[in-house]
């Protein structure tokens, strides 16, 4: 094995990392804090640490001007983000989270892009109560925010083959092995007694150290030919090889991120770079040795250029493949080939390989809620009620009824079709296949409007796309409030990234595949200019493309955009 000496770089460690230094493995002032009757808020430092525990402080961004007017403190109410590899919930695990969603939340539930519930609106004063019976249900909110490893993702496709189920197990297995040792959670919220002695003796936390990590690290793994988990968008995406219906391991691919800021050339979205394959019994020692590389060298004094694929792409690829492998104490293997075909779902009735069968919902934006006369939120209540099977919440913002029985299926497919819940065949394509993340009123980072807005923009684009005879053309188009990209904007072949209120910068050309990254193409424009555009780039590829050529390939080839391989070239 190659020595190497490796530097962090220097710089004074932000205030962040004072804070987890302070808080004693997490703990801060925490169980103090959340008693405190005066205040429906928290202060800062402890609401830094609140997101290792799976929630933040926010306020209702609709309210704040009038609040602000009538001198009264902002509407103050937490998000909570459970953590669930893979995004599989038993029903009664629904039924769990639809109910907290009512008497503690906003009365919905937000599917996120990493496969799992958020609640939003929850008031101080229900938080233990909302975390307690989330812990009795079986689930938990540890690590699903914070710097340490979160929800690890998995493809959710159960109809897609055997080895499905192996690679859900692994990916639970990760999640687990990688959480925070710290007992903090269990002694805020769940009451549980603290363990006489120091905590540094008690509680060293083996690979994290007492720092944690210099930011959050996100695991996913896919399993070809679906890319639904956006693999290159991950910190450690890991690809399933399987031979002869057999899982063999793992591509292991490093880097990915989706965050920047606008306008500053030091961040940018990146895609993860495939540096070997790994058995399956393997992948815990590579995600182990990854994150304690990210530890080490990761960049503790600017958050904005901490995460993980800076720390690669200031080491170098190469680098980082030899300090994981002195790390390991053996060589990852050559990768084995692979093919994705997209990083989209398969909606309505798919039967499996064991003779189940799935049903893939549309839901749009992620949101389950009960809207005027469309009630998803009241129809999965009484689906989850008599489903036997599983659900399956998918990178998409969608949801797999999974493994119903041919017994079972009859029922369910009446009830679908009682409450008119959709598979969203009745939408164009490119409705299908939009994901938009939360934003306004509860994101405080949101400088635009994304899941409430773009439903509406699309009814404007479907008339374009009906117009030039695209209906059934899946075109991946996604939306975020801000550039820090939780909806993988920089995945899409379409891109809108808020700028300001009504307005956006427009990104074209990346792959159907989620392998390449999109580009700038027009800036801060509103939605008159953003229909014009449109109106004239899907006209020309109606007519203009070559036979099976997707839109953001289409957008290079014909040179409207030029092709973006490595984030470093985002700007350029
Ligand atoms: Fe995200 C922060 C929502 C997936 C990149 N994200 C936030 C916060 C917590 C805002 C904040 O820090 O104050 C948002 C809460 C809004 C709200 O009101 O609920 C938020 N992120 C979401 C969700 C709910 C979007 C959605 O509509 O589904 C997703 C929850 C995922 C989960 O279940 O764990 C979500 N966030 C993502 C993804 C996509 C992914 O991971 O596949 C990304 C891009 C991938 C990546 O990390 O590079 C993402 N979120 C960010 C960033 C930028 C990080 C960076 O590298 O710069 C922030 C801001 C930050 O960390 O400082 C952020
Ligand atoms: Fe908030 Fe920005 Fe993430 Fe959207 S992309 S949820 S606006 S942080």
């Amino acid at each position: 094995m190659v020595k190497q000496i490796l530097k962090a770089p220097v710089g004074l460690p932000s205030d962040v990392e004072r804070i987890k230094e302070e808080s004693n493995y997490l703990r801060g002032t925490l169980k103090e804090v959340m008693l405190d009757q005066i205040s429906a808020g928290i202060p800062d430092d402890d609401n830094r640490l609140m997101k290792f525990h799976g929630s933040y402080l926010q306020d209702d961004r609709d309210l704040r001007n009038e609040r602000q007017k009538q001198k009264l403190e902002p509407a103050y109410q937490f998000m909570l983000r459970v953590r669930m590899p893979g995004g599989v919930a038993t029903p009664d695990q629904w039924l769990v989270m639809d109910d907290l969603a009512q008497k503690y939340g906003n009365e919905t539930l937000k599917l996120t892009t990493r496969q799992t519930f958020q609640m939003h609106g929850i008031l101080k004063w229900n938080m233990k109560k909302t975390m307690q019976e989330i812990h009795e249900s079986l689930l938990d909110t540890i690590a699903a925010c914070g710097d340490v490893n979160r929800n690890v993702m998995c493809n959710s496709n159960p109809y897609q083959s055997d080895i499905h189920s192996e690679v859900y197990e692994w990916s639970k297995r990760l999640s687990n092995d990688l959480l925070p040792r710290t007992k903090a959670y269990h002694e805020i919220w769940l009451d549980e007694e603290k363990v006489a002695g120091s905590p540094e003796v008690e509680e060293v936390e083996a690979m994290y150290g007492p720092l944690y990590l210099p930011r959050k690290f996100k695991i996913g793994i896919a399993v070809p030919p679906s890319n639904d988990i956006d693999v290159f968008s991950q910190d450690l995406g890991l690809i399933a090889i399987v031979i002869d219906g057999k899982l063999v391991g793992f591509n292991v691919a490093i880097g990915g991120g989706m965050g920047m800021s606008h306008g500053d050339k030091e961040t940018y979205p990146q895609i993860a770079k495939v540096i070997g394959f790994c058995k399956p019994e393997q992948i815990y020692d590579v995600a182990e040795k990854v994150i304690t590389i990210q530890r080490d060298y990761g960049n503790r004094s600017e958050r904005k250029n901490a995460r993980f694929k800076y720390t690669v792409d200031r080491l170098g690829l190469e680098t980082v493949k030899v300090e994981l492998e002195n790390r390991l104490g053996w060589r990852l293997d050559e990768a084995k080939p692979y093919h994705f075909d997209h990083n989209g779902d398969r909606y309505g009735w798919l039967r499996g390989v064991k003779g189940k069968w799935h049903y893939t919902l549309f839901v749009e934006g992620g949101r389950v809620a009960d809207i005027d006369n469309y009630k998803l939120k009241t129809g999965l209540r009484e689906i989850a009620k008599i489903h036997t099977g599983d659900f399956r919440l998918t990178a998409n913002q969608n949801l797999i009824i999974a493994n119903v029985s041919s017994h079972k299926k009859k029922k369910i497919t009446e009830l679908i079709e009682h409450f008119g819940l959709t598979d969203g065949k009745h939408y164009t394509a490119l409705r299908r296949s939009s994901l938009a993340c939360v934003a306004l009123p509860t994101c405080g980072l949101a400088m635009a409007e994304a899941e409430r807005y773009l439903p509406v923009l699309l009814d404007k684009i479907e008339v374009i796309v009906d117009e030039n005879g695209l209906r059934d053309e899946e075109i991946t188009i996604r939306m975020t409030g801000c550039p820090n990209g939780c909806a993988r904007h920089a995945l899409g072949e379409i891109g809108f990234i808020g700028k300001a209120p009504g307005k956006y910068n427009m990104y074209l050309g990346a792959a159907f595949d989620g392998s390449r990254l999109s580009k700038m193409y027009r800036e801060n424009i509103g939605e008159e200019e953003i229909l014009s555009e449109l109106r004239v780039l899907l006209s020309h590829y109606a007519k203009e493309r070559q036979e099976g050529e997707h839109f953001g390939d289409f957008a290079i080839r014909t040179g409207i955009i030029k092709a973006v391989t490595d984030g470093r070239n985002f700007h350029e």
